[in-house]
């Protein structure tokens, strides 16, 4: 066993305290052993116990967080959709290129052609961009393959990716995300043969949450419904792509399952609002979709604090309406476009984004969670959210370990 102590540096455990909700400490100290990567000890470094014996570390006065949670992309995808960016350009909406039969179904045709070793190494690209930012835990939806073979394809390199940088991968199964091709017409029994997907990939141990695309252009509030109780019956949690182009009522359905949270949101009616408080479901704010799509109706932030909905905030990294991999630019636009206050953002990208993946052991900084950190150059917390389209010479611990620059990793690995 060895421990690590860091000192010279500042921290914000995101363990909120009255009129602190960043839970800031000034000249701390941060204890973690790097056999159990748990964290050991944080605080005023005055008040550290006395004679122990450590690796020592300075952090150069700079601020220690939590390391940062991406809670929603799809990062592993094949291919990209720069001509349908341009069409929409000149005026084609989002639906309409999805009617005409691109969109979401164009990046299942990539991705299913594409074989598992060109996925990652598309998916890699991304996951640095994410890593370089002091992500230590991504979430990544399948969805671009819409068969067995191709979900379990895109889940297995979403898993194997951990196996080639220093990160925690959570998977979700993301089967109803589009109506594939060949079920044209037929929304029910494609949702049967999604049913059937479930229960196989959840034996081979790579879905920890099932997540469905309601919206008119996808799953209706019924199909939605067989989905989740499927899913539940599995004892698997839910989550939903909710009233992100128009008021399904998802929010309210998915309250009724206890989903760990709804995603989007910019159609959200109060009682949806409502519904999700009650079921302390978190709501996922995806700022680069709503950017990238030209929205203009944001998501009811103000009910939402009201109403004491955590909101977490992520890139929905994908190929078709946030073609992102910054979750420090989130925080911007978070703040800039959807009116949350700094302090939220932090929260939105560590601890309730750790609650919108159902990980209760990271997000906060204190005895016992992962020592996942990210030490930032930085004067203070909030420069995170205030600076954006910036490098921050940040250096990460992802489970007890310090990571190397994702650079470095790369030709480690080629
Ligand atoms: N909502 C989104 O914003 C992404 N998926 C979803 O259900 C978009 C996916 C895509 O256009 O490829
Ligand atoms: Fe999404």
């Amino acid at each position: 066993m060895s421990l690590h102590l860091l000192t010279d540096c500042h921290v914000a455990t995101l363990v909120p305290a009255p009129n602190d909700p960043l839970g800031l400490c000034r000249d701390a100290a941060v204890l973690w052993d790097d056999q159990d990567g748990l964290l050991r000890w944080v605080g005023p470094r005055g008040q550290l116990p006395a004679g122990l014996q450590a690796v020592q570390h300075g952090g150069q006065g700079g601020w220690v967080t939590p390391g940062l949670i991406d809670s929603h992309t799809h990062l592993v995808h094949g291919g990209g959709r720069s001509q349908e960016f341009r069409l929409r350009l000149h005026g084609a909406s989002y639906e309409d290129i999805a009617r005409a039969g691109g969109g979401i179904v164009s990046t299942v045709r990539a991705t299913r052609q594409a074989s598992a070793h060109e996925l990652l190494a598309q998916a890699l690209p991304r996951l640095d961009s994410l890593l370089a930012e002091g992500v230590t835990t991504v979430e990544i939806k399948s969805g671009y393959g819409l068969d067995v073979l191709s979900e379990r394809k895109s889940l297995e390199v979403a898993r194997e990716l951990a196996s080639h940088r220093a990160v925690d991968v959570r998977t979700t199964f993301l089967g109803a995300h589009a109506l594939p091709p060949e079920f044209a017409g037929q929304p029910e029994a494609y949702i049967d043969a999604v049913l059937a997907m479930l229960p196989e990939l959840h034996s081979l141990g790579l879905v920890d949450a099932v997540d469905v695309f309601c919206e008119r252009i996808a799953f209706s509030l019924a199909q939605t419904e067989r989905v989740f109780q499927s899913a539940r019956a599995l004892g698997l949690p839910v989550k939903l792509h909710a009233e992100q182009l128009s008021d399904m009522g998802g929010a309210a359905l998915a309250a009724r399952h206890q989903a760990l949270s709804c995603d989007h949101l910019e159609w959200l009616s109060p009682e949806g609002a409502r519904a999700m408080a009650q079921a302390g479901t978190v709501a996922v704010l995806l700022p680069a979709a709503f950017y990238f799509l030209r929205e203009s109706r944001v998501p009811p932030v103000a009910l939402l604090r009201e109403l004491g909905v955590p909101m977490a905030l992520a890139t929905d990294c994908n190929p078709g309406s946030a073609p992102c991999a910054s979750l420090l630019l989130m925080l911007s636009m978070g703040c800039t476009l959807f009116q949350l206050t700094p302090e939220e953002a932090l929260q939105g990208v560590t601890c309730h984004a750790a609650r919108a993946l159902g990980l209760a052991d990271r997000g906060q900084l204190q005895p016992g969670l992962r020592a996942d950190l990210a030490l930032w150059p930085i004067d203070h917390p909030i420069d995170l959210c205030y600076r954006f389209g910036q490098h921050h010479a940040v250096r990460t611990v992802q489970a007890g370990r310090w990571r190397s620059a994702p650079f470095q990793e790369a030709q480690a690995h080629a």
